[in-house]
């Protein structure tokens, strides 16, 4: 349930952007990758594959966002380009793309395929383009790559109409000439701030939404929205040469890619990345390793139920296409997700709020449950520090239920039922006047 924040607050410390907000109310994200590596089976390319495998003969962007709408994506994000440095769209910047493959004999452009399509389903798009290119020459000669690399970037943010999201990651290593290449990463993200200045970009420093640190799609707990930006300046800092001491720097900047600070002076939410199947693309061998149902509702509890958001990958087969088995746990999970959010307990309680720092709804007739969802006003900051539920059994006696720290965005908690005439929350910690957005009590099974 949802309730009106008293008018005449004020924010407090960091607060997200217009486009921070939209993207993580949309909690949760397909992840599409797909290129040379889907035909030789790695999950890495060297960059020497020849586009001469590059050949999806049923390859259909619908199917994948059919897919994802059953999923209920907020919007889906492609590899235009993995660190094989292969282009999914006919770039002027070299022939290592799809124009150089037999897929519609070199006519083609799957990244226009793929929004197009996405589109037409009502989801937004997001692109990946991976910095680390082991086919491209310029590699390690650091200013000629960053200018291709912006020339690419720059195809990408204007040829495609609207992105949500523009997915980077820090990977960087020796190019052919034997040095290592650094990134623009300020022209990297200034490039995006003036071409989409609605869209996220994804990194885990200087972008507008942070990596949380592990690709297990598991958030920490608690999870601050804010960091501090010279903790991790860009994606991949290794913080050494700033560092006094190095160890204690480099633990820190995991543990703030995890849990957020609480202290930090920017608003970066974190985004959980994980695979359905073990692989980031597809490799025939896993068809019966795709995660299950059950494994996929965990994982949406533990990252969009931890105040992040969920960016679950389904790498398409060699045909181009999703396969079945995956297809059809993408629909399970939003099956099982709208079933167990279905009905709302507090809707049709009555709510009392005796005063700033607790929330009690009392039932008409006693109910069970087993799932609570608490959301702060986000456009406020971040503000709770950690809360705890009670609820009031059959014979009017009140019971410890849950302690928690952070909310943020969304919290979810889960508990063996309850049966219950009342739930209060209290908020025992916060860093201003708590602003606690909605409410609710479902029963998932
Ligand atoms: C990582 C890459 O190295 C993997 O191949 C994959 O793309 C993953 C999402 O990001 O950094």
């Amino acid at each position: 349930m949802q309730f009106e924040i008293p008018g005449g607050r004020l924010p407090h410390g960091a607060i997200p952007s217009a486009a921070q907000i939209v993207w993580q109310r949309g909690e949760f994200a397909l992840f599409v990758h797909f290129g040379v590596n889907t035909f030789t089976g790695r999950e890495w390319g060297d960059g020497k594959e020849s586009p001469a495998i590059f050949n999806p003969t049923q390859f259909n962007a619908n199917q994948w966002a059919q897919a994802a709408k059953d999923a209920g994506a907020h919007h889906v994000i492609l590899t235009a380009k993995h660190h094989d440095g292969f282009c999914l769209w006919p770039t002027a910047t070299t022939n290592h793309s799809v124009k150089s493959s037999p897929w519609k004999n070199g006519k083609g452009d799957m990244v226009r395929e793929f929004v197009d399509a996405c589109r037409s389903h009502g989801l937004k798009v997001g692109l990946y383009l991976s910095p680390w290119d082991r086919n491209n020459p310029a590699y390690g000669d650091s200013p000629a790559y960053n200018k291709l690399y912006l020339t690419q970037l720059t195809e990408l943010l204007t040829q495609y109409g609207e992105l949500s999201e523009i997915w980077f990651d820090g990977a960087c290593a020796e190019g052919p000439n034997g040095k290592k290449q650094a990134y623009d990463w300020e022209a990297f993200f200034s490039t995006c701030a003036k071409l989409q200045p609605n869209a996220v970009t994804f990194g885990d420093g200087g972008s507008l939404v942070r990596w949380n640190g592990n690709e297990r799609g598991v958030a920490g707990d608690p999870n601050w929205s804010t960091v501090d930006p010279t903790l991790i300046r860009f994606p991949g800092d290794s913080g050494i040469d700033q560092a006094n001491d190095a160890v204690a720097r480099g633990a820190a900047k995991s543990q703030q890619l995890q849990n957020g600070n609480p202290g930090g002076s920017v608003w970066r939410p974190g985004e959980s990345d994980v695979s359905i199947r073990p692989g980031w693309f597809y490799h025939e061998a896993e068809d019966d390793a795709v995660r299950s149902v059950e494994n996929l509702v965990d994982l949406y509890f533990k990252s969009v139920g931890r105040n992040s958001f969920l960016l679950l990958n389904v790498p398409p087969t060699k045909a181009g296409l999703f396969h079945d088995i995956d297809v059809a746990r993408l629909k399970g999970f939003r099956q099982k997700i709208s079933q167990i959010f279905a009905k709302d307990f507090a809707e049709g309680a009555k709510l009392m709020r005796p005063d700033d720092k607790t929330i009690e709804f009392h039932f008409k007739t006693v109910c069970k449950f087993d799932v609570i969802s608490i959301e702060e006003q986000i456009e406020l900051g971040q503000r709770v520090e950690s809360y705890r539920v009670l609820y009031q059994d059959v014979h009017g006696v009140w019971q410890w239920l849950i302690e928690g720290h952070t909310i943020g965005c969304k919290k979810l908690d889960r508990f063996d039922p309850v049966t219950a005439q009342a739930i209060r929350l209290e908020i025992t910690r916060s860093r201003a006047t708590p602003a606690i957005r909605a409410f609710g009590i479902y029963k998932s099974a």
